[in-house]
């Protein structure tokens, strides 16, 4: 069997728990935590494709009773069925939260409404008077590539704060002031310290919360094709024109490496190539709208 052959094979998921945290993600909960007496309410993004593994209230939630707003971003690239159920399951579990996509900066307008109403409803409870005019600070939180910067910026009309679309691009805490009432803290992406579940590293590579290298652009590619095959997506079909779905996820991948002139000159396929152009695809949502985790069984 040639090398490459070798590589084209999937990462057998055992239950293990799965654990990347490097050093500056230590300092920046550390820093988070100093900073959240001086905000008003903690908005928490996550990818609305995966609700609650992309989550990471447990580390912050305690943090004596601060407003809590979560916000499900990138919903314009989740299964709305999947969404639906989420938007269900989240109102029975009496959660502050919200679904949107910060590119459409309508949506986003929902934030400030939302979070106004949370801290409106807080200060009337714990001081028994509250004005609806009083200015707002926030701290924005999140895994790494969840949308927080975009978020920020769409908010304040301005590129205040670098967004891109690899993880690690807020590398310190930045305040911007959103306008005259609002003063938003932008925080670095921020890892849980464990990943309980192996398939929850397999969802946060796939979504780019865990960068390329980690798990590696294989495993992740082929894990996409894998999910897709087993979702019957009709996206994936018609985007790598496949006359069936009724193929193991070798043949797929050959297939969108012929199509895409991953050839070599020497026979064989560039499988690098492929898988990168995979990931760009599925990240890009040419691949259709995919949600990975649902609410859990009744
Ligand atoms: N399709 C889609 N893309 C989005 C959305 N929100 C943000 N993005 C893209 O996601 C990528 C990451 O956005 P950032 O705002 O840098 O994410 P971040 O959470 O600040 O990332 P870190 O600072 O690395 O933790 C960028 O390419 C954004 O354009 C969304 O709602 N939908
Ligand atoms: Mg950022």
């Amino acid at each position: 069997m040639k090398k490459d052959e070798q590589k084209l094979g999937i990462l057998p998921l055992e239950n293990n728990p799965f654990n990347w945290f490097p050093g500056h993600m230590l300092t920046a909960i550390k820093e988070i935590k100093k900073n959240i007496k001086l905000v008003d309410i903690i908005v928490e993004v996550r990818d609305a494709r995966v609700p609650m593994a992309s989550g990471n209230k447990e580390i912050y939630y305690n943090s004596g009773e601060k407003p809590y707003l979560i916000v499900f971003n990138k919903t314009n690239l989740a299964n709305p069925k999947a969404v639906k159920l989420w938007q269900d399951w989240f109102t029975e579990q009496k959660e502050s939260f919200i679904f949107i996509n910060a590119l459409d900066k309508k949506s986003i307008k929902a934030i400030i409404k939302r979070s106004k109403e949370i801290l409106h409803a807080h200060r009337l409870k714990s001081n028994g008077t509250a004005s609806a005019k009083e200015k707002m600070s926030m701290m924005v939180l999140g895994l790494p590539n969840t949308g927080k910067s975009t978020i920020i910026n769409k908010l304040s009309n301005r590129n205040a704060t670098k967004a891109a679309a690899t993880p690690g691009q807020t590398k310190i805490k930045l305040w911007v002031k959103a306008d005259k009432d609002l003063n938003i803290l932008d925080t670095p992406g921020v890892m849980p310290p464990m990943v309980h579940q192996q398939i929850h590293s397999m969802w946060l590579s796939a979504i780019h919360a865990i960068p390329d290298h980690i798990i590696t652009p294989d495993y992740s590619a082929c894990f996409i094709v894998e999910h897709l095959l087993k979702e019957r997506s009709t996206a994936f079909k018609e985007y790598y024109k496949f006359e069936s779905l009724d193929i193991d996820f070798t043949t797929a991948v050959e297939h969108i490496g012929k199509r895409r002139g991953c050839l070599r000159s020497g026979g064989g396929y560039d499988y690098d190539h492929i898988y990168k152009i995979i990931l760009n695809d599925f990240r890009n949502g040419y691949l259709g709208l995919t949600s990975f985790e649902l609410p859990p069984a009744k």
